[in-house]
């Protein structure tokens, strides 16, 4: 297992529609087992593919908050949407690709999914509170969209030049 390195935005590659997974095999299984670590270590509650460089359509997500309850990671492979609530959501949301920066986001309240899992078994459920959030941030992921754009220009822009300053701090630092 290794820890991957998470891209800031901007950076093209978090804008990119993503290709679907074509084969569950050892390389997939171990992308999804680094992108779990890497969400957990970051710490996150969901981590997309495109957002480690892998611009594939996968993600993983486990919002149980609580330390002391057991895990609950999933690994969502080729995602669709197939039903929305017509009732919203408005939750503060961050991205391990904007850190430190929160914003409130409204969405559908209720979401279903159908994704293949890594056992390759086609799979449909409904989230709902955290889960439906995070399941519909780390989907707009695999579309090159992110939180930011539900924004105002003036506030997406201020977070952009934020995370400009960010990265440019973070190359010099490594010289
Ligand atoms: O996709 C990502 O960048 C991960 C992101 C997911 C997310 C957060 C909030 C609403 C929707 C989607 C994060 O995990 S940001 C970090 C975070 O929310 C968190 C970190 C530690 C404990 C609890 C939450
Ligand atoms: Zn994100």
């Amino acid at each position: 297992m290794t820890l991957r390195p998470i891209l800031i935005h901007p950076d093209p590659r978090l804008k990119k529609l993503c290709d679907p997974v074509a084969a569950i095999d050892r390389d997939l299984r171990r992308l999804a087992d680094d992108m779990l670590a890497t969400m957990y270590e970051a710490p996150g509650i969901g981590l997309a593919a495109p957002q480690v460089g892998v611009l594939r359509r996968l993600f993983v997500m486990d919002c149980i908050k609580d330390h002391a309850a057991a895990p609950q990671p999933m690994v969502l492979i080729n995602p669709e949407v197939t039903w929305v609530s017509e009732a919203t959501r408005t939750y503060e949301e961050g991205c391990l690709s904007v850190p430190e920066q929160f914003a409130d986001v409204t969405r559908p309240a209720e979401v279903r999914m159908r994704w293949t899992t890594l056992e390759g078994k086609v799979v449909e459920e409904q989230f709902d509170g955290l889960w439906a959030t995070c399941a519909q941030h780390e989907f707009d992921h695999l579309n090159g969209k992110l939180f930011l754009d539900y924004l105002g220009p003036l506030k997406r822009q201020m977070i952009t030049r934020k995370m400009e300053k960010l990265k440019r701090e973070r190359a010099r630092e490594t010289f």
